[in-house]
């Protein structure tokens, strides 16, 4: 007798990634990164081997409730004499992992398809996100030049990211982010007032209890 075999209709998916305007010069690529999900993890257990994650601590004193590492030319640290990059990870005294192939390239096409092309990073800070974790509303400036812009690709967990305007007072956005979705931001927007709502409780398929950040920059 023939064993009943079930017919599994394909997944759905998006041809082309969704974009949602953030502002002038900033745009949100839904979904951009979703194919190379798994490359960028598994590049990111290299990376995160060599540089583990560490909660660091504000210039004010206060310990950061995102843990963060860095891949790249340079990382971006802070401690209690204040936020800078870093050639060299102070936990280790030995120079960040190399950026992944498969991050920069990432991030030099979602720069590309949002209006930036030849985006060379030189810094990607990596960050994770377990339940209640948050970032306070802030613009990157510790960057030598803002020419470039900045690549966020979210992974794992979602969050909310807040998205406000050049001025501290102008009232943030509040834009769903999931696993696989790009946030670009330069030009007129580049130094955009930006954060991270408390991450809720849940379980992603493949980070679990977890969101992982990476922003790309060029530092120097
Ligand atoms: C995020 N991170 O983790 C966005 N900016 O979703 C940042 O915007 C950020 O973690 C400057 C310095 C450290 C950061
Ligand atoms: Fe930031």
């Amino acid at each position: 007798m023939r064993r009943s075999r079930r017919v599994v209709a394909p997944d759905l998916f998006w041809d082309a990634p969704s974009r949602l305007v953030l502002g002038d010069g900033a745009v949100l690529l839904g979904g951009f990164a979703c194919q190379e999900g798994a490359a960028l993890l598994r590049a990111l257990a290299a990376v995160a081997e060599a540089a583990p994650f560490r909660h660091m601590v504000t210039p004010g004193g206060h310990c950061m409730s995102v843990a963060m590492t860095n891949c790249g030319a340079v990382g971006w640290v802070t401690d209690r004499t204040g936020y800078r990059y870093d050639r060299t990870d102070p936990e280790s005294g030995l120079p960040w992992p190399e950026m992944p192939g498969v991050f920069a390239d990432l991030a030099a096409e979602a720069a590309a398809q949002a209006g930036f092309a030849g985006f060379m990073p030189d810094a990607c800070l990596i960050n994770r996100y377990e339940p209640g974790a948050r970032l306070s509303l802030h613009q990157d400036k510790d960057e030598r030049g803002f020419d470039a812009p900045i690549v966020l690709v979210s992974l794992g967990l979602p969050a909310t990211f807040l998205f406000g305007g050049v001025k501290r007072s102008d009232p943030p956005r509040r834009v769903a982010l999931r696993h696989g979705d790009v946030a670009v931001w330069g030009g007129p927007s580049r130094l955009a007032f930006h954060g991270v709502a408390p991450l809720a409780e849940g379980e992603h398929p493949m980070l679990g209890r977890q969101r992982i950040n990476l922003t790309f920059r060029r530092a120097l």
